[in-house]
């Protein structure tokens, strides 16, 4: 029996898929005497380590938490789960107590690289932990995270990563063991650690070894455009230039869980799902993308992206719903992070114009509770061609290599709102930039000149907005070929690369993308 703490914010469904997968059972811990009373003890954390030993405190779990420790009981800690047995975090203003089992401190990455580190990294190996077993060196974890833990006492460290520099990213003293990564979104090879801690019976390493792992990996990102057709049934589907209709009617490309099963066994990173139509409908009446979550979830040990309808909300009766209460059921049904397209423009926009931060936006209110890493901003942008950057003095124009209808020499990107319908006086340099201040930690760029076109990213808008911000970028819309990957990878900064149409119409399967990528040399998670 597996003990499982949950405090109440992130993805906790994932890790409860998972051990159900491997056949264990789980138990919640519903009051403080569960924690003692535990065998196994496993405590998933995600978003904010103030807000987390906060609520730690206010159920009273910090003394049976340090008592369980200190008689070296088996315990798992994921993320913030692992950051907790520290002494205090440089995310924790707080002042309150943290389990201080182990010396050291957590925080917050100083880099040249962007933050949240997001992604499949390897690790070094330093202990031959019984957790370990089976587990290929080169096998490639998921980590998604702006703070990591310096512990004092270097015998702690079971694994090390490189991301511009080497910091920690598991530890393990006796049977206490704690990860940065996390194992219940890395595929098989977290899978197969989580079953070594469920069944191995003894957990403690040995002696010192030095197995060095790989790098950090560009992600492969399968995109799902769904919504309702006609007769009502949920479909993927897919525009040309955001237009999802032929002769009429919605392409249908198939169902969402099924080709989410589909793209997580050919070896998709992360998978992306957009309720496309839910700037229209309240998502929580959307019933089905909540179900779609959380069967996918079952089966899918990737990271998933929900987007549609993120925003505040009155409901025909009069009851209002705030965007963290519909974030929130997003994560409680398997979501890892969430995606917010319209509600982000107007947001930026009044950003810009009052030069003040509200603190109750959806960007920042989700932030908050769940993380930097949680919050995915989706922008839908069109060129506007202008003969000289005079003609948009207020936007970011840029000289194009690919001149407009009249010979336009530049450019500026227009920001969309409601699936491209209503263009705004906002640029997506601008909307990224105002974003990142409010909170997010990553962007999703699509492109509608370049959606469903097959002719290649744009990278251009791709170059002009990665160069104004210092958050991780996933370049979208217009990928026809493999080379199309290595050229976004090859000559942009994007850490991630999303494609729909291909991968949906079978024309270039995932497996391929990676080959390709790894004969130009381009790190990348190998297929499992
Ligand atoms: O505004 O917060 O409700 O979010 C709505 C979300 O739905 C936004 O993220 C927006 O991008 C998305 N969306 C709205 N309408 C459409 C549409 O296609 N009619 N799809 C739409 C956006 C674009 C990409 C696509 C890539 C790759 N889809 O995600 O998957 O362009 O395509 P390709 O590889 O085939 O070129 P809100």
């Amino acid at each position: 029996m597996i003990t499982l703490l949950d405090y109440g914010a992130g993805n906790v469904r994932s890790v409860v898929n998972a051990i159900e997968k491997l056949g264990g059972k789980i138990k919640t811990v519903k009051k403080p005497s569960d924690i003692s009373d535990a065998r196994k003890l496993l405590f998933p954390g995600v978003g904010n380590y103030e807000n987390m030993i906060r609520i730690l405190h206010e159920k009273n779990y910090i003394y049976p938490l340090q008592e369980y420790l200190k008689e070296d009981r088996p315990f798992f800690g994921i993320c913030l789960g692992m950051q907790a047995l520290f002494e205090g975090s440089e995310e924790d203003f707080s002042g309150n107590e943290s389990l201080g089992v182990f010396k050291g401190l957590v925080k917050r990455f100083k880099i040249r690289f962007a933050v949240p580190h997001i992604g499949w990294n390897g690790v070094n190996l330093k202990k031959d932990s019984p957790v370990f077993n089976g587990i290929d060196p080169d096998a490639k974890f998921y980590f998604v995270h702006s703070y990591h833990i310096v512990p004092e006492d270097e015998s702690v460290v079971l694994t090390t990563t490189h991301y511009d520099y080497e910091f920690v990213s598991s530890v393990q003293k006796g049977n206490i063991i704690g990860t940065q990564f996390h194992p219940e979104k890395s595929g098989s090879s977290g899978i197969k650690l989580l079953e070594n801690f469920i069944y191995q019976k003894d957990l403690k390493s040995r002696h010192k070894v030095d197995i060095k792992g790989k790098g950090l990996s560009k992600r492969i990102v399968a995109c799902l455009d769904v919504r309702a057709n006609d007769n009502g049934d949920l479909v993927v589907t897919k525009g040309d230039q955001y237009d999802v209709r032929e002769k009429g009617d919605v392409r249908n490309l198939g169902k969402p869980v099924d080709l989410a099963r589909r793209y997580y066994k050919e070896g998709a990173d992360e998978i992306t799902f957009l309720n496309i139509t839910g700037f229209r409908d309240f998502p929580l009446k959307d019933l089905p993308m909540l179900d779609v979550l959380e069967k996918t979830s079952k089966n899918v040990f990737v990271p998933l992206t929900i987007g549609g309808g993120i925003r505040d909300y009155t409901d025909s009766n009069g009851k209002s719903y705030t965007a963290l209460d519909v974030a929130s059921q997003y994560f409680r049904s398997g979501a890892d992070k969430i995606s917010i397209g319209s509600d982000a423009v107007y947001i930026a926009e009044e950003y810009l114009k009052t030069g003040k931060k509200s603190g109750k936006s959806s960007i920042e209110e989700i932030s908050r509770v769940y993380g930097n890493q949680a919050v995915v901003i989706s922008i839908d942008p069109k060129r506007v061609y202008v003969h000289s950057p005079d003609e948009a003095k207020k936007h970011h124009v840029i000289k194009t290599d690919f001149p407009g209808p009249d010979n336009e020499a530049y450019c500026w990107y227009q920001c969309t709102v409601q699936g491209g319908r209503t263009t705004r006086d906002l640029d997506a340099v601008a909307l990224a930039r105002a974003c990142q201040d409010l909170g997010a930690g990553e962007i999703l760029l699509n492109c509608i000149d370049k959606d469903g076109t097959n002719s290649g990213f744009d990278l251009e808008l791709i170059n002009a907005v990665k160069n104004a911000i210092s958050i991780p970028m996933i370049a979208s819309s217009g990928a026809g070929c493999e080379e199309h990957f290595a050229e976004v990878f090859e000559k942009t900064k994007a850490e991630a690369a999303l494609a729909a149409g291909i991968f949906h119409r079978k024309e270039v399967p995932i497996q391929a993308v990676k080959a390709y990528l790894a004969i130009r040399n381009i790190e990348i998670r190998a297929v499992e």
